[in-house]
């Protein structure tokens, strides 16, 4: 069941306007496509339900049209209004089999995870298309506590499904993730907060080619 849709290598974006100096969540994800991203996600904790569908939307076409992958973070109500290509949820979400029952075999379906014992979890869960793993460094984005290197290390050995390393990783740590072997990497706040988005995603992309 695993594995409808090869999830890109490379950077995964997600959306955080808090940190975007003013910018607009769907003027980010402009700016990260220009860069070659190739995979977005729409991760939005305070606006209302009804602003989550509009900009999740309208990111959605810019995605569609830019033949760029588009997830939506929790909200599988949103995900399914605006036809998004998956969702991801965390550990006190909805369950990977919930999410699959209401999107349906074509869709992806993303865990975050935080431990050996729930990444084993997830790899043993066919409804699990990719994980992400993390928090690696200390982050104030998401309310977690770092696991730290060891648990990338983990995952890069025994987990053999697609993980996205994330949390606390910026453009001065982040050769140490994929000198780790992690081939898909996330950061939000060194992404959406650089004063030119694009120029940093494509900085950040040429980490990978070396
Ligand atoms: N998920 P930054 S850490 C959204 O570990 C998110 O599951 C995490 O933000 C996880 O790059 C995180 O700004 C926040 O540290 C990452």
């Amino acid at each position: 069941m695993r594995k409808r849709i090869d999830i890109p290598k490379g950077l995964y974006g997600i959306t955080g306007d808090n940190f975007a100096h003013g910018k607009s969540n769907y003027q980010c994800v402009e700016e990260m496509i220009k860069g070659g991203i190739k995979i977005v996600q729409y991760r939005d904790k305070t606006k209302s339900s009804g602003q989550k569908v509009e900009e999740a939307r309208a990111i959605r076409e810019l995605c569609r049209k830019n033949g760029v992958l588009f997830i939506v973070n929790d909200n599988v109500d949103i995900a399914m209004l605006v036809d998004a290509d998956g969702v991801h949820v965390g550990q006190d979400d909805m369950s990977p089999a919930d999410v699959r029952k209401l999107l349906g075999d074509d869709k992806i379906v993303g865990l975050s995870t935080h431990s050996e014992e729930q990444g084993l979890k997830a790899y043993n869960d066919m409804n699990v298309d990719y994980i992400g793993v993390g928090p690696i460094f200390p982050t104030t984005t998401k309310d977690t506590a770092p696991v730290g290197l060891e648990y990338l290390e983990f995952a890069v050995a025994n987990l053999h499904l697609p993980f996205i390393a994330i949390g606390g990783i910026k453009e001065h740590n982040i050769d140490e993730i994929i000198s780790r072997g992690a081939e898909r990497v996330c950061l939000v706040s060194d992404v959406v907060g650089a004063e030119d988005i694009c120029k940093k995603v494509v900085d950040l992309s040429n980490k990978f080619k070396r």
